[in-house]
């Protein structure tokens, strides 16, 4: 993460300021979490504290005074065992991370509160989701819980800012691009690499475990998200993450993989390769999808409604796909997202695509009856007059 120095974590917490002012604005780190007995799973901080922050520690606050510009860092106190087991928590290395004036200790997040409270400034954090989170059912980060806790104590209405930090988010800088093309690149050169030895693999496994050790080989941190090696049938259920079975002879491959990269840069890429011979069939339809990938990219400029977009979309997938004898009566997913420190990124969905963002162009189509799925997804910059694709180098050929 060398690339991101205090400079851009201080930049990112005075555009903040500036349309909150006359605030006390509190964000909390991620805590860990179990993963069994004494284990947890590896730390994976919240990218909003991390975008104001650069602060990869569980459970610190970070506190920013709109009205007399200083940011604190408040970090709970370490027992005995954390500081023989993790070592001390250097506080010095804390603020030259992020830039900010003070480090202090988490108990004074209270008196803080009321102090604020006190001179009239407005009181705002992130609301937390819910418990357990729907449809997707899995469990909520509990960070951001018991943080709203102890500022309801204080104060029982704070104002949730998920907008204002989005706004932000969605617009990328310059050494966010630069990352975000990094993992791009690297995951292309992977993407080659496994096309051209394709042949040699028996099992999506082996793919993965290619992927995974060039994404490694190539710089990356790792994955971006849980990656997608589905052969055949297996392709048309959309978040297949198996990638156990064999490869099927002359089917479709799908792959929807990332790297991630200076802690958490992502991308977010799927292509779709003939394993063996291609059919007719799979010919015609990997065209259209093509086409459709083609018509989105005409359409997008900066000040487009993604709600519209989408919705326009639908309707000319209805009529591509028509002629090939399938009929859409719902598309099952969308066809953009943002794109940055999180795959599927913080971003105003209501609002016009402003210049600067990054999202995912990803047309699909999935035909369990006939064992086919096929997305192809690239990852584009929204430019002054339209866009840039940041994936154009990775070949779309089957
Ligand atoms: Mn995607």
């Amino acid at each position: 993460m060398h690339h991101f120095t205090s400079t851009f974590f201080k930049k990112n917490r005075d555009k903040l300021s500036k349309v909150l002012p006359n605030s006390l604005v509190v964000l909390t780190a991620h805590s860990l979490i179990q993963k069994s007995a004494d284990t947890t799973f590896p730390f994976r901080q919240d990218s909003s504290f991390w975008y104001m922050s650069g602060i990869d520690e569980p459970d610190i606050l970070l506190v920013l005074n709109t009205k007399n510009g200083t940011s604190t860092l408040l970090v709970p106190e370490q027992n005995d065992y954390q500081k023989e087991w993790d070592g001390n928590l250097d506080f010095e290395a804390l603020k030259t991370k992020s830039g900010v004036d003070l480090v202090d200790a988490s108990e004074s997040l209270e008196y803080i509160l009321k102090k604020a409270k006190k001179s009239n400034l407005s009181i705002c954090s992130l609301e937390p989701l819910a418990e357990k989170v729907e449809p997707y059912g899995f469990y909520s980060n509990p960070a951001r819980r018991k943080l709203y806790e102890r500022i309801k104590s204080i104060e029982p209405e704070p104002k949730e800012i998920r907008l204002e930090i989005a706004r932000l988010r969605q617009v990328k800088q310059l050494e966010e691009l630069t990352a975000i093309q990094s993992a791009i690149d690297i995951t292309a050169e992977t993407l080659k690499e496994v096309k051209k030895n394709l042949r040699h693999y028996q099992k999506e496994k082996d793919i993965e475990r290619s992927i995974t050790a060039g994404f490694y080989d190539r710089g990356a941190n790792g994955h971006a998200y849980e990656p997608i090696i589905a052969s055949g049938k297996n392709a048309s259920i959309i978040h297949y993450m198996k990638n156990d079975a064999k490869l099927q002879e002359n089917s479709l491959l799908l792959l929807d993989v990332g790297a991630q990269v200076h802690g958490y840069y992502a991308a977010d890429i799927s292509r779709t390769w003939a394993f063996g011979k291609s059919t007719e069939r799979h010919r015609a339809l990997y065209t259209a999808v093509l086409t459709l990938q083609e018509k989105a990219f005409s359409m997008l400029r900066p000040g487009v409604l993604l709600k519209e977009y989408q919705e326009e979309l639908e309707v000319y997938a209805k009529k591509v796909f028509l002629p090939l004898g399938v009929k859409i009566n719902r598309y099952p997913h969308g066809f953009s997202h943002f794109l940055g420190l999180d795959v599927h990124d913080a971003g105003d969905y209501g609002a016009p695509l402003p210049e600067g963002s990054v999202i995912t162009v990803e047309p699909g189509i999935y035909l369990p009856d006939e064992g086919i799925g096929i997305r192809m997804e690239d990852n584009v910059l929204i430019t002054k007059n339209g866009i840039k694709n940041l994936s154009s180098h990775i070949p779309k050929t089957l």
